[in-house]
């Protein structure tokens, strides 16, 4: 970054103003696209994706994150490795597609050869003192947070990722990710800055008048929003609400699952939220008639109503885990004004389509909530392009999480930068 972009972005970061959106050039600036990519991407713990995505051995997986081609890839010990998708030779890429199977890595250029762990095994022509030891492909740190796949591109990584791990591991466990498959995947190409897409996630204020099959069963209170003073009409629905919030978390940690929603540590450097949220009518699953869409349930559940095990984390994620299937949800910034938001569906790994879910069903919701949500976004960015763009205010009563990720994005840079 230039002297002056530089000088530039450390005024924007200094001038913010809490409970606002961010001054434009966050969301259309090439400068602080890179400073995104540089200082939040390269330094944080990223989702990247789920234990499923790599079954069996020799299973890989490419991920993309602004230049790097990151691989995970399980071994034949059922271990799951993150390296550089780079030949330690002349630098080729080692594999260019999304996900395949292979024995060992060769690469295509001059056929240099690594095991499934990364180190290298055969490089021909090489002189007798060459140290094949020194030339295994170069990790990535990675975490499983019982199958929840977190990767760092930092030589140290936030080592606070640990209270992540020890408070969300409890909930995510009985979902038993491990044993799930992916049936389905949606790569979405959103028009809009990555931080638009995550404000986006945190509020259901647009939810109501903008996701009419999401909130067959989800309820906008649960996710922050809080309109009772001035709307009297809702107080009996949001009475009602609390009281079946009260039982049934009463009842589901009397059954051993975690559910009391923890968002203490929204603002922290690994920050994440996670909670068990009680869902309308049957209440069991994000389906249009809110019944579950697999008959085989996750893990050792016997009861369909558990409700949405919702995890949020920062800069690039969010999940629902219900008893049946789970939705999964990772952010990747393309360029300032384009952001890849992936989608992928799980339910059991014993589930067979046709017989215990159908393939609509399953995906219908959030199928169609993400391209009304994509399209939210795309309205945000245009705003943000235009030369008569003010930053408007954000409601305490529904967008506190959208502020507390704007003051964790500020907080970071400013950390970054001045350090
Ligand atoms: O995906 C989420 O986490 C929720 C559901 C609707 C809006 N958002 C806060
Ligand atoms: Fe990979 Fe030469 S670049 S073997
Ligand atoms: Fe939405």
């Amino acid at each position: 970054m230039s002297d002056a972009a530089m000088t530039k972005l450390k005024h924007l970061v200094q001038n913010r103003r809490p409970y606002h959106m961010l001054e434009a050039p966050f969301y259309t600036d090439p400068d602080i696209f890179k400073a995104d990519m540089d200082l939040i991407f390269r330094r944080h713990w990223i989702f990247v994706g789920l234990e499923p995505d790599v079954p069996e051995p020799g299973d890989v997986m490419n991920v993309k994150i602004g230049d790097a081609s990151i691989l995970i890839v399980r071994d034949d010990d059922n271990n799951i490795h993150a390296m550089h998708n780079i030949c330690r030779h002349r630098g080729a890429a080692l594999v260019v597609d999304e996900k395949t199977s292979v024995g060992r890595l060769v690469c295509p250029y001059h056929s240099w050869t690594y095991g499934l762990d990364g180190a290298l095994l055969h490089a021909q022509y090489m002189p007798e003192d060459f140290d094949a030891s020194c030339s295994g492909l170069r990790k990535v740190h990675l975490r499983s947070v019982e199958g929840l796949l977190f990767i760092c591109l930092a030589e140290n990584p936030p080592e606070d990722f640990e209270e992540f791990a020890k408070t969300a591991g409890p909930y995510v466990a009985p979902h038993d990710i491990a044993n799930c498959k992916v049936v389905h995947e949606s790569d979405l190409i959103e028009p809009g800055n990555w931080k638009l897409a995550v404000e986006n996630n945190r509020e259901c204020y647009h939810c109501s008048a903008n996701h009419p099959e999401l909130t067959q069963s989800i309820y906008e209170f649960g996710f922050g929003f809080d309109a009772t003073e001035h709307d009297p009409s809702r107080q009996a629905l949001r009475r009602h609400y609390e009281d079946m919030v009260e039982k049934d978390l009463a009842a589901w940690e009397a059954a051993g699952l975690p559910s009391v929603e923890n968002n203490q540590r929204l603002e922290a450097v690994s920050g994440f939220r996670v909670g068990r949220m009680t869902m309308d009518k049957a209440g069991e699953s994000q389906t249009l008639d809110t019944k579950i869409a697999s008959k085989k349930l996750l893990g050792n559940f016997t009861e369909a109503r558990l409700g949405d095990l919702s995890i949020h984390t920062q800069p690039n994620s969010w999940h629902h885990l219900m008893s049946d299937h789970i939705v999964s949800f990772a952010v990747f910034p393309l360029s300032a004004n384009q952001t890849l938001v992936k989608t992928k569906w799980l339910v059991h790994k014993d589930a067979v389509e046709g017989v215990d879910y159908d393939m609509e069903n399953l995906t219908r919701v959030w199928s169609e909530t993400n391209v009304q949500d994509s399209r939210l976004v795309g309205l945000s960015q245009l705003g943000a392009q235009s030369p008569g763009y003010v930053q408007g205010p954000y409601s305490k009563q529904t967008e506190g999480q959208v502020e507390q990720f704007a003051a964790w994005y500020i907080a970071r840079l400013k950390a970054h930068l001045c350090a």
